[in-house]
């Protein structure tokens, strides 16, 4: 496609409108009922994985128009560019490169003529000789004693993805070692850890590629600042706080030890980045096989969407279905459901990746869209959101699509309660497609009077038609949760280039940042104040009430 030409403006973009226009009062029952097949014909496995997207609004024509739209917008091209390392986050002139950080070694990947390929190993490989040290007792606090707390001082990329895969992987964590996620600058993060702790059995991550996140550096100030009241020593912190950045000069000046500084890559975004050194939390908690299982499970989805046809590609089609809603529908969120306990911060981690990528109205050379983009993602684990918002999902007005992800297989000993916890999955998905009709209503009530009928039957109605996927998993193992992650940044992908998004910078992030700088000072004098006079008012009130307990 021509860049002067908006993807809106093609034939194919009419043509899906009027497909929406013309299916949109079709019912996913009826869809059923006409195709016993249609299950088949829609569910797609790659090893452990299996996605079943047969509960959507679609048919096999929608499928092949997104297709063509697909085809199109060049995503085959934009995903070889970027596999590439060609520097196709434009707007920051940087390559886009985290599926080079699930590599073997042997392949090569240039970028400006260098091959990245040896330096990602290299640093990974340290990365993972420290982390056994770790593990098996050999790096010691100065004391001797060995390390059992570790705590990822870090924030949005350098926080949520290493969380998010500790968190689903602790079956195959070291009993022996906890793992800490300090994100919040607000104090009670960090103190909640540091409460729980002993210094000379704890070791600080600093996570920051741009080692400049003031959270982050105040965060680890802190830290530093409770570690030397508590009788350790300055020379002490060398041992017991390292770093992760690109900016190894700034991590330095902080005062880590050179050696003990794990180096990211400029063209690793920071939401694309727990497969890199930022994974070292990870590493520690699971041990450097289960970290290399979970690249390989990563690596195995990137070869499937780099070669697997597009209409049995499992990121291409989440991709299309997602925009076919967002774009075609014009629906404004998109929920994810896993029904696993060690997968409750994946909806956080995706907020982050889909949002922070494709939460733009700007396409990438500049241009106004003049369509609706990302969609806003959210979420939470099943069965408890069952008894939360689903409400809204079977009887309210909107249409929402969501992802459940489910685990054939859970790790503790309890099957049982895993196929309570599967047939619910399996019975909103049904519910939600299927829906109840007025008729079903009524007949249900056949044993209350006419008026108690006539007053409950519409209240028992489910319209149906409500969209999902259904992502089966063997089990939630490294490799496969690797797949999994990698999916959802392709998925990410293919809707960016569809839009004509770059998905890999943040503009929006930088403003609020700036003010923020400007006001923090405000916060503790009593000069003017030149802002609207909500945010005049708002710091005001926060002087005159606020009693300053800081003991910096
Ligand atoms: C992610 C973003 C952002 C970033 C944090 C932390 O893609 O770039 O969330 O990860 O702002 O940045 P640092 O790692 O540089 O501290």
């Amino acid at each position: 496609m021509n860049p002067s030409c908006s993807i809106n403006q093609t034939a194919i973009w009419a043509q899906l409108h009027q497909h929406q226009r013309s299916t949109r009062f079709l019912h996913m029952r009826e869809l059923f009922e006409q195709d016993p097949d249609r299950f088949e014909k829609m569910h797609e496995q790659l090893n452990g994985l299996m996605l079943d997207y047969s509960k959507n609004r679609i048919t096999e024509d929608t499928l092949n128009l997104l297709i063509e739209l697909a085809t199109i917008a060049d995503v085959r091209g934009w995903t070889d560019k970027m596999r590439r390392g060609e520097k196709i986050n434009i707007s920051e002139n940087r390559a886009v490169l985290h599926t080079a950080l699930r590599l073997p070694a042997e392949v090569a990947v240039y970028v400006d003529n260098h091959n990245v390929v040896p330096d990602i190993h290299a640093e990974l490989e340290r990365a993972f000789t420290f982390a056994e040290s770790v593990r098996n007792g050999e790096y010691t606090g100065v004391t001797g004693e060995t390390i059992t707390d570790i705590v990822n001082i870090g924030i949005g990329g350098s926080h949520l993805g290493p969380e998010m895969v500790t968190l689903a992987l602790r079956p195959f964590q070291q009993p022996n070692l906890n793992v800490h996620y300090v994100a919040n600058v607000d104090g009670a993060n960090l103190m909640e850890v540091l409460n729980t702790i002993k210094p000379s059995r704890s070791l600080f991550i600093i996570a920051s590629k741009s080692f400049t996140t003031p959270e982050t550096l105040l965060n680890a100030q802190t830290a530093r600042r409770w570690f030397l009241q508590q009788g350790m020593t300055e020379k002490d912190i060398a041992r017991h706080f390292i770093a992760i950045s690109s900016a190894v000069s700034k991590a330095q000046d902080f005062g880590i030890d050179a050696q003990n500084i794990f180096a990211m890559f400029d063209w690793v975004g920071g939401r694309f980045s727990v497969w890199s050194t930022i994974g070292l939390s990870v590493m520690c908690a699971i041990g450097k096989k289960n970290f290399q299982d979970f690249l390989a499970g990563g690596r195995a989805m990137d070869e499937h969407f780099f070669t697997a046809p597009l209409r049995h590609n499992i990121p291409v089609l989440l991709s299309l279905i997602g925009l076919w809603y967002h774009t075609f529908y014009n629906t404004t969120s998109h929920a994810i459901i896993p029904y696993d306990h060690g997968l409750r911060r994946l909806a956080a981690h995706l907020q982050q990746l889909d949002m922070e990528s494709n939460g733009k109205q700007v396409g990438r050379y500049g241009e106004h869209l003049d369509f609706d983009t990302g969609p806003v993602i959210w979420g939470e684990e099943g069965v408890n959101c069952q008894h939360a918002f689903f409400q809204l999902l079977h009887q309210g007005p909107r249409l929402i699509s969501s992802d459940f992800i489910v685990p054939i297989n859970s790790f503790y000993h309890v099957s049982t309660q895993h196929k309570m916890l599967v047939a619910n999955a399996f019975a909103q998905t049904e519910a939600l497609m299927h829906g109840k009709t007025l008729a079903e209503a009524y007949a249900e009530l056949m044993h209350l009077d006419n008026k108690s009928r006539d007053m409950l039957a519409p209240q028992k109605v489910f319209p149906g038609n409500q969209p999902s996927n259904t992502l089966l998993l063997d089990e939630i193992n490294p490799f496969n949760l690797g797949m999994l992650l990698a999916m959802y940044e392709h998925k990410v992908f293919v809707q960016g280039i569809i839009w004509g998004i770059n998905s890999f910078d943040q503009w929006g992030v930088e403003y609020g940042k700036v003010l923020a700088k400007k006001i923090q000072p405000e916060l503790g004098t009593t000069g003017p104040l030149q802002h609207d006079a909500s945010t005049n008012g708002l710091i005001a009130y926060f002087r005159k009430h606020h009693h300053d307990t800081n003991t910096n």
